[in-house]
This record gives C-alpha cells, structure tokens and sequence, in this order.
C-alpha cells in the first residue's frame, strides 16, 4: 500500500468518523419539547396530565413506531412525553390507550402500584390487577420506577378497526385510565413502559422502547 493511499484512506475513514459523531450529537440534542404544567400552578392545587398511547404513530421519522403522546394545558397534542411539573403535587393522570394488547411476558407488570389508594380506574371501574392472559391483554404500562408507580394499560381488541395516526380521537376504540399520585420534590424522574412493545427491534427492546417522545420520558419536577 502506497503512502498517498494510506493517508488517502485514514483522512477517508476520519471524515465518516466525524460526520458520525456529528450525526449522534444532533441526535441526542434534538429532544421533543417540554410541555409545561407549572405555568400559573397555584400551590396546593392538583394538576391534569393527559396521554395517550398509539399503536403507530403514523407521520415523521418514524411512522411505525408505538408512541405515548402529551395533551398540553392548552388542550394540543404533542408528540412529546416531556413535562415539567411543580413539586409535592397530586397529579392527576388520564391517559386514553388506543392500542391493542397482548399477554404479558412478566406477569409482575399487570400489577397497579404506586398510585394513590394503590388503584386505577379503568373506563371508571376500580383495578390493582390486570390479567393480561384474559380478554385483550396489556397493550402498555405506564411506570415511574423511581416512584414505585407501575400501571398496566389494558389494550383493545386487535381485530377493531384500531386508530393507527396520532393524535386519535375518542372515536376511536380506546381504553381511558385515571390515577394520581404526588410529585417528589425537585429532580428529573425518568418514566416509561416495559411492555417490550418495539415491534421489529430485538425482543422488543429497541427503537421506540428506547427513544424519548415515544416509549420513554422525564418527568422534570421544580420546586
Ligand atoms: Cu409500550
């Protein structure tokens, strides 16, 4: 191998070294927005976050991919699963669950915890458990491990005629779950399901398993 070659081919693989790392840095950077429940809290009051839970996301980079889905106090869609929340707080979660559902791998994930009164309530009715070897199964969780906080949102019948563009509507088949709980004090708390719901990616583990605004979020809480 000549020098000019060797030079030629060390600056070659540099530059895709570079273009590589440039790549994963605006990766990382460009995260989805935070969506703002502090704005105008008085102390002392609950506050409302809505979700909801798509089966495919339908648009942008990846259309495929399972996706939660933030409602903003301004009552818009976002595709985030970022939130800053004020500290010491109950909030009050509603999240609508348009997709279908299967058994669980590890049944411990049917289980409701953390959540105040250890219960949600599903379409109203009050649960702690969800079997997901019956009916239509567990479609996700909706989990703080930090908090303890674990819910099993129950899926819908895969053979409906299930919303597969976010953001869906109530007419739609869905599922609707309602539980609070309180904020810790000020920190970051990552948040996220575990239903290994990454179609396509090894064991279900990847893509949107691992990818803020789809599968997994933080909850920012400040004082
Ligand atoms: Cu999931």
């Amino acid at each position: 191998m000549s020098s000019a070659w060797r030079v030629t081919t060390a600056v070659g693989l540099f530059a895709v070294a570079v273009v590589g790392i440039i790549f994963a840095v605006l990766g990382l950077l460009s995260q989805p927005p935070t969506v703002d429940f502090t704005a105008g809290h008085s102390a002392g009051q609950p506050v409302d976050v809505t979700l909801q839970t798509v089966g495919s996301y339908g648009s942008g980079d990846h259309p495929t991919w399972v996706s939660y889905l933030t409602e903003s106090p301004q009552g818009q869609w976002v595709h985030t699963t970022l939130w800053q929340l004020p500290a010491h707080t109950r909030v009050n979660m509603t999240i609508y669950n348009y997709d279908s559902g299967s058994p669980l791998r590890n049944q411990q994930i049917g289980q409701v915890t953390g959540t105040i009164g250890h219960v949600a309530l599903l379409n109203g009715k009050p649960v702690r458990v969800i079997n997901s070897n019956a009916g239509n199964g567990v479609g996700h969780t909706f989990s703080i491990p930090t908090l303890g906080i674990n819910v099993p949102l129950y899926g819908n019948n895969g053979n409906a005629n299930l919303c597969a563009a976010a953001p869906c509507t109530v007419s739609s088949p869905h599922q609707i779950f309602k539980f609070s709980f309180t904020t810790p004090g000020p920190g970051q708390y990552p948040w996220q399901c575990f239903v290994p719901c990454g179609l396509g990616f090894l064991f279900g583990n990847g893509g949107p398993m691992q990818t803020i605004g789809y599968m997994d979020g933080f909850m920012k809480v400040s004082a």
